[in-house]
């Protein structure tokens, strides 16, 4: 069938739209009517050629929601008419990763999603007889695309898809790292670096936690107001106070007889190393634990002085908030409509696809939160 795409021909170039051949669902597979996708910025960080991973041409998006419209042999778990939302980390609930009850990580079928083809091997997606790749098992910038059905969380019907394609990635990675893989506990002392479309929800699952101190770090002064609209206590621009944040930080978390400072919690959200170094060493000597959730350049490095994590420090990281996403994903849409955790006000900009490349503009502009397609 012919869809619409935004493709990625070549990295750091402009994404074109264009008419593509889309082939059927297989089986175990399902074909699903994109209605939403947002930007995210990984793909910025592909279409810009830093992604080892990344393959050209392309269809990128993961971050979407739409209708199943047509189910290969063997599909049970899902129905034409249901509602669903991609999974660029799947659940297949067989997998040893999946049993281990240790991660997220399913395995089942990331070595050929990485390959940018289906489990089959083959890739769905063609121009003019010339294959394009799948992205991250989703490609989301298509109004039509090819999952397996282990990629994909049945949702309720009334979720609106223009809110919840956010659940596909920012809103599960944020929430969930504060959740699932920190762990915080209520009255913690927690450092958010990078006020971005992650960050944000790293705050507001800080505030849902019962987080006592929620301090927020942005090189963007706009992103104050941000941070305050969904629970941060406390905000610390690095150009502004003059010298080094990592201590200014420690002095501000400084609590108990001893006086020793740190927090409890840090998370970094803004794919910068250096950043990441600094988040770990504002930790709490004896237990302060750092989330990386930033995505990094092909060739970087971090680093730090062993004696960090001597005494105690703890360098973790996490994908898509450590989320299952056929078991979570229902959840947290659940947790959208009940008014626990917010999105509207996230989604800064509504694009028809036509305008996506204005999407990216924005963001590295520092003007948007999330940008979402409607198809
Ligand atoms: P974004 O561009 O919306 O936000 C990044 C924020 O970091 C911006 O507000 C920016 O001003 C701030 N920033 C930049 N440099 C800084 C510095 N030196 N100190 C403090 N703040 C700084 O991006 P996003 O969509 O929020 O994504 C953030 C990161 O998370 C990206 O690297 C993305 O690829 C990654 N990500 C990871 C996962 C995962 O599963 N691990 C999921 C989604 C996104
Ligand atoms: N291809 C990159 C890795 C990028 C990465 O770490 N992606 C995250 C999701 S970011 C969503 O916005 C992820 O799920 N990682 C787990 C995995 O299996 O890729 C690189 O550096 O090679
Ligand atoms: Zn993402």
């Amino acid at each position: 069938m012919d869809v619409k795409a935004a493709v990625a021909f070549e990295a750091g170039k402009p994404l074109e739209i264009a008419t593509v051949k889309l082939d059927g669902p297989k089986a175990g597979e399902v074909l699903v009517e994109i209605k939403a996708t947002g930007i995210c910025h990984t793909d910025e960080f592909t279409r810009s050629g830093a992604d080892p991973e990344g393959l050209f041409p392309a269809i990128l998006g993961h971050e979407g929601a739409g209708v199943v419209v047509e189910i290969g042999p063997g599909v049970t778990s899902v129905a034409v008419g249901d509602n669903v939302i991609p999974l660029y980390t799947p659940e297949c609930r067989e997998c040893p990763s999946c049993l281990s009850r240790k991660t997220n990580l399913c395995t089942k079928i990331r070595s050929t999603q990485g390959q940018g083809v289906m489990p089959d091997g083959t890739s769905r997606f063609s121009l003019d007889g010339r294959k394009l790749h799948h992205y991250m098992g989703c490609s989301t910038f298509a109004n039509f695309t090819v999952l397996p059905e282990i990629a994909v969380a049945k949702i309720r019907p009334d979720a609106p898809f223009d809110k919840v394609c956010y659940i596909g990635c920012g809103v599960t990675t944020g929430v969930g790292a504060v959740i699932n893989t920190a762990k915080v506990e209520p009255g913690a002392k927690c450092v958010v670096f990078g006020l971005g479309g992650i960050g944000l929800n790293v705050i507001q699952g800080l505030r849902l936690v019962g987080a006592d101190m929620i301090i927020g770090v942005d090189t963007n002064p706009a992103k104050k107001a941000w941070g305050e609209r969904f629970g941060m206590t406390h905000f610390v621009n690095p150009k502004e106070i003059g010298g080094d944040v990592v201590p200014y930080l420690v002095n501000m978390t400084k609590h108990g007889a001893d006086q020793i400072g740190g927090a409890d919690y840090t998370f970094d959200c803004t794919g910068n190393v250096n950043v990441m170094r600094q988040a770990l060493e504002a930790c709490h000597r004896g237990w302060g634990q750092s989330i990386i959730i930033g995505v990094a350049a092909a060739g970087a490095e971090i680093a730090t002085r062993p004696f960090q994590l001597v005494t105690g420090r703890v360098w973790k990281g996490t994908a898509f908030g450590g989320a299952r996403g056929r078991t979570d994903v229902p959840r947290i849409v659940d947790w959208y409509m009940e008014g626990k955790i917010e999105i509207d006000p996230m989604i800064t900009h509504t694009l028809p696809l036509a305008d996506i490349n204005r999407g990216f503009d924005l963001m590295h502009a520092g003007e948007s939160i999330r940008s979402v397609v409607v198809y």
